[in-house]
């Protein structure tokens, strides 16, 4: 029976795998591994570490190998067999680098089962860990890179973003610049996702054209490694890294130490594995114009689905492959759910407690407003951390928590305005979406309909969708993604949340002194204390 597909998602603080089966159309089996709190030995901190300055932001990989297999062990006692998957895919997340030397492929070829797959590993690496996306520790890189490619414009073209201290490029050109010698002895360099893929493949997997966007080295065009960028980030690099291939394209039958370990059939077929952003896209359903989904995780993120390319030339949006073989947009913030936290932890409140003050606070704020830099930003890109706030202090409980919410939401709006058109619909994902009252903030603000779904674990379903999707084309029994999203998204279980027409005037005028607190603080624009005042004595 052709009916059982594995998702998995490597992500910044936990590993998730889930189960979906075609005949029942529904998840079967969920499993999920929190570095912190399951693997301490590491001592991350929000699955991650911080190295010589708050800039340098780092995890284990060889930790990501530990958590595989904690998820295995755990999901095998499960009622589900794994002998019945018959393909798998992942996500990882996206652009953080893994530094190999020249046993690791001889190491994944030759696993013997009775031992761990860490024992096996551990000699594997040239470095010992691996940059991350919430790292921005590599502008003079990034502009080195950009000059060698002709500037900002042209950069873009060529790549689908401007050069960012996150992606792999500059983040292997500090390493190269820093270690030369250890850059030497690195044979490849993988993603998180292909890393995963790597070891459940028993060989160097390929990287996928969603994840492969996000190096500032893949030709957005060709879809092929550049020669250009690839000579102006670091020597020798094209030997270092695996082809590319659609995110759709099977990568192999699992190795035989998962077969002879907890029992997968040695026939199961291995998708590549994509970035946990072009998985969401997929894992919500977003395969049509007009509609967005915003993630919010520990990163948030905003995108959408793409038919044709489309490019940011202001250089705050990316375009990356999609599942499907087109393209999408995302812009990225790194004050996600961290900075959340930080303001939630402050005032030692629960969730709970947080929404209920966020209710009591009016639209609008009262005039506060929030620039909430916490850590290094992207979108507007601000390397120094710093919070602004606008009328209040850093102890007013009220402004602060609706201060961050109504900034973060006002930011997307205002910078998201590349992509085009409107959307008439924006889908909620990721750990925060399970807040309705957040995202009637986001309603409201963007005045658009809010969807939420059941499931919040869009990156490991969207991962399982393409398993399916790439097992059923093989086996010429194709399933078109509409049919597949269909099945397991139920829009008539999901929740409509309406924006509140009051407030579409309010939100017009506060995005627009919201622009005027970021140029202000960004930019050297006008001090914007009189348009303050003026939205205070219109609105309250
Ligand atoms: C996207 C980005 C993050 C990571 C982590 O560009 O940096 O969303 O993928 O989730």
């Amino acid at each position: 029976m052709d009916k059982l597909f594995l998702g998995l998602d490597c992500s910044t603080q936990s590993l998730t795998g889930i189960i979906i089966d075609f005949n029942l159309n529904t998840v079967v089996c969920r499993n999920s591994i929190n570095f912190d709190k399951e693997l301490p030995h590491y001592n991350t901190q929000n699955g991650v570490v911080v190295l010589d300055n708050e800039k340098v932001i780092h995890s284990y990989p060889l930790m990501w190998v530990e958590a595989l297999e904690l998820l295995f062990e755990k999901m095998k006692d499960s009622e589900i067999s794994f002998f019945e998957i018959k393909a798998i895919s992942g996500s990882g997340q996206q652009h953080g680098t893994v530094y190999l030397n020249s046993e690791f492929v001889r190491n994944i070829e030759q696993l013997d089962v009775s031992k761990t797959l860490v024992s096996q590993l551990k000699n594997s690496f040239s470095r010992q860990t691996s940059p991350i996306w919430m790292d921005s520790s590599t502008t003079k890189q990034c502009d080195e890179v950009r000059e060698k490619l002709g500037g900002l414009k042209s950069t873009i073209r060529l790549l689908g973003s401007n050069t960012i201290e996150r992606f792999s490029g500059p983040q292997i050109r500090k390493f190269f610049q820093l270690q030369p010698e250890l850059y030497e002895k690195t044979s490849i360099i993988h993603l998180v996702s292909s890393f995963m893929a790597s070891i459940m493949l028993g060989k160097s997997a390929l990287i996928d054209h969603g994840d492969g966007a996000g190096m500032n080295l893949m030709n957005i065009r060709t879809k092929k490694w550049d020669e250009r960028a690839l000579e102006a980030t670091a020597p020798n690099l094209r030997e270092k890294l695996p082809p590319l291939i659609e995110s759709y394209g099977i990568i192999g039958k699992i190795s035989s130490y998962f077969v002879e370990k907890y029992g997968f059939n040695p026939d199961t077929n291995l998708i590549a594995w994509s970035g946990d952003n072009p998985n969401s896209l997929i894992g919500v359903g977003l395969i049509e114009k007009g509609k967005v989904a915003i993630s919010l995780g520990t990163s948030d993120t905003y995108f959408g689905y793409l038919q044709n390319l489309f490019l940011d030339y202001r250089g705050e949006g990316h375009v990356f492959g999609a599942p499907t073989g087109d393209y999408m947009s995302l812009i990225c913030y790194k004050n996600g759910s961290l900075a959340r936290e930080r303001i939630k932890d402050k005032f030692n409140l629960s969730w709970e407690k947080f929404s209920e003050i966020l209710n009591k606070t009016p639209h609008g704020n009262n005039g506060k407003l929030m620039l909430p830099y916490f850590f290094p930003e992207t979108v507007p890109q601000v390397l120094e951390p710093k919070v602004c706030r606008f009328g209040f202090d850093e102890n007013d409980i009220e402004g602060n928590i609706r201060g961050i919410i109504e900034a973060q939401f006002l930011s997307m709006r205002l910078h998201s305005e590349w992509i085009g058109e409107k959307p008439n619909e924006i889908y909620a994902t990721g750990g925060a979406s399970a807040n309705r009252d957040i995202l009637q903030v986001m309603a409201n603000i963007f005045n658009t309909k809010v969807r939420k779904f059941e499931f919040t674990d869009s990156a490991a379903l969207g991962a399982a969708f393409r398993a399916a999707k790439s097992y059923y084309d093989l086996i010429n029994k194709e399933k078109t993604w509409d049919e597949i999203i269909n099945k397991f998204i139920d829009f008539k279980k999901s929740i409509l949340i309406k924006p509140n027409k009051e407030y579409i005037k309010l939100y017009d005028d506060m995005l627009d002194l919201y622009g005027k607190c970021e140029s202000f603080i960004l930019k050297n624009g006008e001090d914007p204390e009189i348009a303050r005042l003026e939205f205070i004595n219109k609105y309250f």
